[in-house]
């Protein structure tokens, strides 16, 4: 029998179901000794100093980067991987195109094989969170099961993970299991499993973030957008940034972005000395939980209680507050490290990599220093941006949601849909550049709808339906809005600065919102004229600025057949809504 630590709560206050399940997985994977996780600062510092001792993470120079450590992945583990993650529902319908689909029998049994005996000579964590303020009606509850002391230290940031998440888990009865195992990291050996009519997942093979830290991507957004759909509300890859304007009034925002494109930045973003009077709070920089209110407006929370950021490309130009927020307290996976032991990444402006990422001497012949996916984990209170907000159990009304991708072209800088039927179709074909957060080829254009293609638990015919009922629902809806940051010119430079300057175009919106900005319908939407935007102080090309606002016709017109094409595999579950929009949008464009 395992030896196990106290319990965070009297055994007589704790959840059968979760002691049972404790019970069964220590069964089946046979670990040395359980751990419950209780949630307290003592208890990561304990945690981190051991894995200091066992030379699993390096502390780096106390001095300039005070209680910060460097973890270095397995080098073939350092991305989420798409083709080995799977939804198992009854039905492969259910799933839809979207997703690779298993049967849960078989998908059990083939996990069940690959758990047994798998933690034998290790410590099993036992982490129970809350996914959202522990006080709010509209948080949810999972306890994640791990063999990896580094993923319990990051859902401890990155999660409200404990005591008071146990007591919750026991006053609900309800909670959704993860049991996560690092296993051989054999990439053959390697699966992410997703029971959404269960409410489990089963994680093993891998301890990268979105495939391992399971109160993330598999649980806040493939199990939870499954429960969404059926309780009526919405789980999403976004982020919530509250913008408070010149005249003192405050809106909230929400932006879905694929993975490493921007979201991250947009929360947590600077204002440009030459707009003066703006102010920024971070509510949430990578999901949101969107629940129509009472008022009939959207009110989102943010689940997560930290970020697990993409460092590189993060200075004190680009972005001051990450680059400030990371000093200190923080868990670093996967960038280079300078003869002083301080934390290297492509994009600093100062300091020479001595070791690369993967610990050898650094040799550009090789690549990068810092790997394209390294990652920063810290708290969200770390945030110098950080909303007071982010504990209220009501979360934020959201007055503009935004899509958005990275495309080199077609894409213009801001669009604006007709109304929230069209932006429907707007998030729908949203297309984007791929990034290094998900292994496999960078820089090829796919379909990523709400970006939300590697997360949405369930057929996307279904969850656009459920999108326009949610919109039916709502006297004050959201505007909604399409970005692209990253066009580029002949010669591959970015045609727009980004970062800071991004506010120009939230303030757009929110003038769009109040109904004092000027627009013209361009047939994909309404986009802003040069005029309409505050370009004080902005140092771009008038030539660039009017490529970053139009609209190419035929481009558009091949767009579109594209984005038809894409639908209509979902078959008899897509909306017809969906296409008679289309049917607008090319009618506009002159098809
Ligand atoms: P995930 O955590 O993977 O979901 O990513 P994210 O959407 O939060 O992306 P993040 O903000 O971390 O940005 C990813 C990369 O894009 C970083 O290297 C940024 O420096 C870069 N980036 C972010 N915003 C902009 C922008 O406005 N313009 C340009 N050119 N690059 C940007
Ligand atoms: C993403 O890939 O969208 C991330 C990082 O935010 S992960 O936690 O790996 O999903
Ligand atoms: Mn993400």
């Amino acid at each position: 029998m395992a030896t196990a630590s106290p319990l965070p709560i009297p055994m007589s206050q704790l959840s059968r179901a979760v002691t049972d399940w404790v019970d069964a997985v220590a069964q089946l994977t046979q670990p040395e000794s359980v751990h419950w996780c209780e949630g307290t600062r003592a208890e990561r510092e304990a945690l981190t100093s051991a894995l200091v001792r066992e030379g699993q993470l390096l502390k780096l120079d106390p001095k300039t980067y005070p209680d910060c450590h460097l973890y270095r992945s397995d080098p073939a583990d350092v991305a989420r991987v798409e083709h080995l993650t799977y939804i198992c529902t009854r039905s492969k319908d259910d799933a839809g195109p979207n997703n690779n689909w298993m049967e849960p029998q078989a998908a059990h049994a083939k996990m069940r094989e690959l758990f047994r005996g798998c933690m034998r000579g290790r410590t099993l964590y036992v982490i129970p969170y809350c996914m959202g303020p522990v006080d709010s009606p509209l948080a949810r509850c999972g306890v994640e099961i791990t063999d990896s002391a580094y993923v319990a230290i990051n859902m401890l940031i990155m999660t409200r993970a404990g005591r008071e998440a146990l007591e919750r888990i026991a006053r609900e009865d309800t909670f959704v299991r993860g049991l996560h195992s690092t296993g051989e990291l054999d990439p053959n050996r390697r699966f992410i499993m997703h029971f959404p009519e269960e409410l489990s997942i089963e994680s093993y093979g891998s301890g990268y973030g979105g495939n391992a830290l399971l109160g993330k991507k598999c649980h806040a957004l493939r199990v939870a957008s499954w429960q969404a759909r059926a309780e009526g509300w919405l789980a999403e890859h976004m982020l919530i940034v509250g913008l408070r304007d010149p005249r003192g009034a405050t809106h909230y925002v929400a932006a879905a972005f694929p993975s490493a494109c921007g979201k991250t930045n947009l929360a947590m973003l600077i204002p440009p000395d030459t707009l003066p009077g703006w102010e920024v709070f971070t509510v949430g920089d990578d999901i949101a939980w969107l629940h129509p209110g009472a008022d009939g407006r959207l009110w989102a929370i943010n689940p997560e209680a930290g970020y697990f950021g993409v460092v590189p490309g993060t200075n004190p130009q680009t972005n001051r507050n990450a680059y400030e927020m990371i000093r200190r307290d923080t868990l670093f996976t996967n960038v280079a490290l300078t003869a002083d032991h301080h934390p290297w990444w492509e994009g600093l402006p100062d300091g020479r990599p001595v070791t690369d990422w993967q610990g050898r001497p650094f040799d550009p012949a090789r690549g990068p220093a810092a790997h394209p996916n390294s990652r920063f984990t810290v708290a969200a209170t770390r945030n110098p941006a950080c909303s007071p907000l982010i504990d209220d159990p009501r979360g934020v009304p959201i007055s503009a949601i935004i899509f958005g991708g990275r495309r080199r072209e077609v894409a213009p800088l801001v669009y604006e849909a007709r109304d929230w039927a069209h932006g429907v179709l707007v998030g729908a074909s949203v297309a984007s550049e791929t990034t290094a957060a998900a292994v496999g080829q960078v820089g090829v254009v796919r379909r990523d709808p709400m970006a939300m293609q590697p997360f949405c638990g369930y057929n996307f015919g279904d969850y656009w339906r459920h999108w326009l009922a949610v919109g039916a629902r709502l006297s004050r809806p959201p505007r909604i809005f399409h970005v692209n940051w990253f066009r580029r010119d002949a010669e591959g430079k970015f045609l727009w600065p980004g970062f800071g300057e991004n506010l120009r175009v939230l303030a757009w919106m929110l003038e769009r919102c109040a109904g004092t900005a000027g627009a013209i319908d361009a047939g994909i939407g309404l986009l802003p004229r040069a005029e309409d935007l505050d370009t004080r102080g902005l140092k771009v090309e008038p030539q660039a600025l009017a490529t970053l606002l139009s609209v190419d016709a035929p481009l558009w017109r091949k767009e579109v057949s594209e984005v038809r094409a894409y639908l209509e595999q979902y078959g008899a579950r897509l909306p017809q809504q969906m296409l008679a929009e289309l049917s607008r949008t090319a009618a506009a464009l002159g098809d």
